[in-house]
């Protein structure tokens, strides 16, 4: 087979998960509630077809398993995420010994299997103790995260190398505090700013207890990086455009990769009077605790245009006071999730963290496809997911041009590994290289899976 497109020397290839999505077992192993466990016992409906977070693919008792289908998926590298609730059931103080043996046992696996982990300390999931105190907008709750990421750097360190603060820290700020689809659903901007700069203060405060433990390794954090593509080249597009990156990349890319805020970010929230609460001394942690290593999420654009009202100035003030989504005409989409489909962002990205942010090492941490009702591409015992495929190779392409216009992109992961529970969206959609049967929890092989096997063994395609 000839390669068209060759990956550089010791290229990432692999998938992501997260604890709550897959590790089921919410309430054995000696776990602690979290937000998703507690909101799921207080509003069920609010989850697709009324399923909540103990019904997944039971990662917690088929890990050996399921590490056994990556290695033959040609998996080298796997993220998972530990989940603070198990390993700290009061998000302080104690530690679980169940959840120790549980990730030692999941990490040595992976390593026997030639499998790097990738580790991230935060997907989503704040432990219910700690939100019943105020969650990320508890100062209390930042020192907590440093002691946890410091637990978690004692006790797995000397075999993960690879650790990443939070996943996507943008999302729990808009679901939670802007547009009500995370716990605790608040539709506030001030509180949301709050949450948002204490997530940035205890990301850095993980980074410097990393880099102070003397442990080797990197650590980073991963941004889902959502390119705000405008209207057109009007002024007003452009603004529109401009301020939308603001709060929705530069939010979190900023402060992580430079060690500050955008002053123009900073205008906008101190105009609306929503400024966040600091400590003397945050600045400097800031700026001295920037990551080493970026994973992008990308799964879809942000296309934007000019106002085209004036906002409600009775109504509460958010990001949309600034823009409107814009359509694009001709636009390809995934009708099954709702989303765009275009592979230039992963370049866009790529480019522009090349030009403004130092090229910092990064790699595709997460990009996939979510297919409602899935099975129906059942064929002969396998799921023939050719979109799939088609989906992976289209962006892949764009990341190997990235990689030859200098990029510093070092991998490939997919999300996700096994179809998973997606928060409100349960099992709606999947997005697995192995299909799960959410009842017998038999796990089958896609289509896909045998196809990014080969990728991964010719460094290419
Ligand atoms: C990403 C999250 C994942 C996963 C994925 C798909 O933003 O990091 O945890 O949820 O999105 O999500 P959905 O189920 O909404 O399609």
């Amino acid at each position: 087979m000839s390669i068209n497109y060759r990956f550089p020397e010791n290229f990432w290839w692999g998938s992501a998960t997260s604890a709550t999505q897959i590790e089921g077992a919410s309430e054995i192993g000696g776990k602690g509630k979290n937000i998703w466990d507690h909101w799921y016992e207080t509003e069920p409906n609010r989850f697709y077809n009324d399923v909540g977070p103990e019904t997944t693919s039971d990662f917690y008792h088929h890990y050996k398993e399921d590490i056994q289908l990556m290695k033959q998926i040609g998996h080298n590298t796997f993220r998972l995420s530990i989940s603070w609730a198990r390993l700290m059931p009061d998000g302080r103080g104690e530690v679980n010994e169940e959840a120790v043996t549980f990730y030692n046992n999941v990490i040595d696996e992976l390593i026997d299997n030639g499998i790097e982990p990738f580790v991230n300390l935060f997907h989503f999931d704040m432990p219910m103790a700690l939100q019943d105190k105020g969650g990320w907008e508890s100062r209390e709750v930042v020192e907590a995260f440093a002691e946890y990421a410091k637990e978690a750097f004692r006790l797995f360190g000397d075999r993960v190398s690879k650790w990443f603060t939070f996943n996507e820290p943008i999302v729990p700020v808009e679901g939670g505090y802007l547009y009500d689809f995370h716990y605790p659903n608040v539709v506030d901007a001030k509180r949301a700013a709050q949450v948002a700069y204490h997530t940035a203060v205890a990301s850095a405060k993980a980074v410097e207890a990393y880099h102070g433990s003397g442990q080797q390794g990197k650590i980073g954090i991963i941004l889902n990086l959502t390119p705000s593509y405008p209207r057109s080249q009007n002024p007003a597009d452009l603004r529109a455009s401009r301020i939308a990156d603001l709060f929705f990349n530069r939010s979190f890319l900023d402060p992580s990769v430079l060690g500050e805020y955008p002053q123009e970010l900073v205008d906008i929230i101190t105009e609306h009077g929503a400024l966040p609460a600091t400590h003397q001394g945050d600045k400097e942690l800031l700026k001295a605790n920037t990551v080493d290593i970026l994973g992008v999420n990308y799964y879809q654009p942000r296309r934007v245009k000019a106002k085209e009202n004036l906002p409600n100035p009775y109504g509460p003030f958010l990001p949309e006071w600034y823009f409107d989504h814009y359509e694009m005409p001709g636009r390809r989409m995934n009708i099954y999730r709702g989303w765009e489909i275009y592979e230039k962002g992963i370049y866009d990205i790529m480019m522009n963290l090349k030009d403004h942010y130092g090229n910092i090492e990064s790699f595709i941490s997460e990009n996939g496809m979510g297919v409602q009702n899935e099975d129906r591409f059942l064929e002969g015992g396998e799921i023939q997911d050719d979109y799939r495929i088609d989906f992976v190779r289209e962006h892949l392409k764009w990341l190997h041009k990235a990689i030859q216009d200098g990029s510093n992109a070092k991998g490939y992961h997919m999300w996700t590994t096994m179809d998973n529970w997606s928060w409100s969206n349960a099992y709606k959609n999947r997005y697995g290289f192995i299909s799960i049967d959410v009842e017998t929890k038999e796990r089958t092989l896609k289509k896909s899976a045998h196809w990014f096997r080969e990728v991964a063994d010719n460094n290419g395609f």
